[in-house]
């Protein structure tokens, strides 16, 4: 799996996405955007655990909103494999702010706002690599 680091990159399917029904349309997309899945399950973070994944930003004004949001109900945290994984996985979402998002993105057609905007993705090959980590285990990643 090393070697195969730079095609992988780490996704979530944020809870907003989830109650709003919208994971299979987003796993539909996602594959029918080259992507292919290497890791997918259904998890609902504590609010320690989205504090730990999000520590980076814990200076943050928005990290108290952030990490409740989070934990607020399930979501799917997903492991995706594709040439140029990371890049290409922040394209298919879109930028951060749902109203600054390309139009065909999934922020722009799922996220309601800066703060609830559908979908997580790696922003680094190393981050990735932590991120998956965090989620998976070796045995729950396959090929
Ligand atoms: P991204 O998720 O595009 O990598 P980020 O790493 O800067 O963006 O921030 C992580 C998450 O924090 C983001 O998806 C939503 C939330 N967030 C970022 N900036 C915010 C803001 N100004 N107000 C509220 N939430 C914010
Ligand atoms: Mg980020």
């Amino acid at each position: 799996m090393v070697e195969q680091i730079g095609n992988l990159t780490f996704g979530i399917i944020k809870p907003d996405a989830v109650r709003a029904g919208k994971v299979g349309t987003i796993i539909q997309r996602i594959t029918d955007g080259g992507f292919k899945l290497h890791g997918l399950k259904l998890i609902h973070m504590t609010r320690q655990e989205a504090e730990g994944f999000y520590a980076v930003h814990r200076e943050r004004p928005f990290f108290a909103g952030l990490t409740e949001f989070m934990s607020s109900g399930p979501c799917v945290v997903t492991v995706l494999e594709k040439a140029g994984a990371v890049k290409a996985w922040r394209d298919l979402m879109g930028a951060t702010d749902p109203a600054k998002a390309d139009a065909g993105t999934l922020r722009k057609e799922f996220g309601a706002s800066v703060g609830e905007n559908a979908v997580h993705g790696s922003d680094s090959e190393e981050n990735a690599r932590i991120e998956i980590s965090y989620f998976f285990s070796q045995l729950e990643l396959v090929g």
